[in-house]
């Protein structure tokens, strides 16, 4: 039994694992960095350390500091949220060395889906379909290089195989320009992530993004907890979400799910993850896999009624998954607004005091957020400072109930993108449902 639990993250995030955990009668440990000390769940928590000063590689990215946290508490376990350190293999690795449990994924699993080619071989292995590409590295001859491009069709993409998340892949639109890109990527990517293995891909145009949330236990037993589409972003920043993704074939998304499934027991996955497709022409394409909590999860959670954070933390306790796939049942629509303290012309963050504060409610809305009237946003860390989540029994209800949210709820002393959010509701298109990943950029005439 898990009785304290090390809470390595900050924001509403932080606040999101610290309410699971008290259903689940366990203890918390907050950690801050010194901008942080006034967070709404560093004043809840049972007991809080102050890990390090206001940048995240002296604080929320300092292993050993985190990892001290946990000896002075006495905490059994670290749930690393999202962002920070939740992907960082080397860090589930200390964290477990250290005699702690890590609320995720086995490190191995972690570095097996942080490198963007194994994870499209592994995800084969099951029958996934990946973006027809150079199946593997792509070496230094050129000529080769060619002659797959040729083969598969400009444009291409040259990503790298430590990227992910939009950060290391660049476009070929022709053969003269693919050596140029190849070095480009090459240079950012050892710069970047310090290795400079390559690969290549088809450019889809106009895919949406369309992600399948799993949980898996120690036992063997793996669910699909249904899709979510997420191609409303600009700049590779989410900014709405919703569950399930509008208009995909009942047989093709049943197949995905089993497809999903089969991947979790041919890997042996724990926890909660999320396999991330790209969408187009009626076809599902693999990404890559977040071996993580999500930020969008809140969506998942409303149309099936599962606590996914309780969920993580039962399955690092060792127990089974108390649900079975058959007994799962989708209901209603759930849309998700991310309220970032942004510019709206410009996106710059927008950090400073919440001189008000007064969320939105009423039946089928949720609101998850850290922020509280004098509540002073620090300008070192991410923008989002709210989620309101919209639930109804259909989209179009869902939609409705977001705007009257949105409309209601008053953020005042910053900037926030409220007013962009209000606006995607009432545009055509959205409601219409199935926007593709290039949609807000065109929009917004970017
Ligand atoms: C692509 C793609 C088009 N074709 N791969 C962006 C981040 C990483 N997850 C993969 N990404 C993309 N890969 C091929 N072969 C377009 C994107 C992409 C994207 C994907 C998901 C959500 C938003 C995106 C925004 C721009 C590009």
């Amino acid at each position: 039994m898990l009785d304290k639990i090390l809470i390595a993250n900050r924001g509403e995030v932080a606040l999101r694992i610290q309410r699971a955990c008290r259903e689940l009668g366990i203890k918390t440990v907050a950690v801050h960095s010194t901008a942080d000390d006034s967070q709404k769940h560093v004043f809840l928590a049972d007991e809080s350390v102050c890990i390090g000063p206001p940048e995240s590689l002296k604080s929320y990215l300092n292993i050993p500091s985190i990892i001290s946290a946990a000896e002075v508490t006495d905490a059994m376990a670290i749930h690393p949220g999202y962002g920070f350190l939740a992907e960082n293999g080397n860090f589930a690795e200390q964290v477990e060395q250290s005699g702690y449990i890590f609320i995720g994924p086995k490190s191995e699993t972690i570095n097996l889906m942080g490198n963007k080619i194994s994870a499209k071989e592994i995800v084969s292995e099951v029958g996934i379909k990946c973006i027809p590409g150079s199946d593997g590295e792509l070496d230094d001859d050129i000529e080769k290089a060619h002659k797959l491009a040729d083969e598969i069709g400009y444009p291409v993409l040259i990503k790298a195989a430590a990227g992910g998340g939009g950060k290391g892949m660049r476009v070929a639109h022709t053969k003269g320009a693919l050596q140029h890109t190849i070095d480009l990527t090459k240079i950012e990517s050892k710069t970047a992530f310090g290795d400079d293995t390559i690969f290549m891909e088809k450019l889809l145009e106009e895919p949406r993004h369309i992600e399948f949330q799993v949980i898996a236990d120690h036992h063997g037993n793996a669910v699909c907890l249904g899709d979510r589409d997420c191609s409303m972003q600009r700049n590779h920043q989410k900014i709405i979400e919703e569950a399930p993704a509008p208009k995909i074939p009942k047989k093709l998304r049943d197949e995905m799910f089993e497809k999903c499934i089969a991947f979790c027991k041919h890997i042996d996955y724990r926890g909660a993850g999320t396999l991330e497709f790209l969408y187009e022409n009626g076809e599902f394409y693999f990404i890559e896999m977040n071996t993580r909590l999500q930020v969008e999860h809140p969506v998942t959670e409303m149309i099936t009624g599962i606590d996914i954070v309780k969920e993580q933390i039962k399955i690092a306790m060792g127990l089974p998954l108390s649900i079975k796939q058959e007994n799962i049942v989708e209901k209603g629509h759930a849309i998700e607004c991310r309220i970032n303290a942004e510019d709206s012309k410009t996106f710059m963050p927008s950090p400073g005091k919440i001189d008000l504060w007064h969320p939105p409610g009423g039946p089928g809305i949720r609101v998850d957020s850290h922020i509280y009237t004098g509540y002073e946003i620090p300008p070192y860390y991410d923008s989002m400072i709210a989620k309101v989540i919209a639930y109804a029994n259909s989209r179009e209800s869902a939609i409705t109930r977001m705007g009257i949210a949105l409309s209601e709820m008053i953020v005042e002393g910053i900037k926030t993108n409220r007013d962009l959010q209000i606006e995607i509701m009432q545009h055509n298109a959205f409601k219409e449902g199935g926007t593709n990943i290039h949609y807000l950029e065109k929009r917004l005439g970017l």
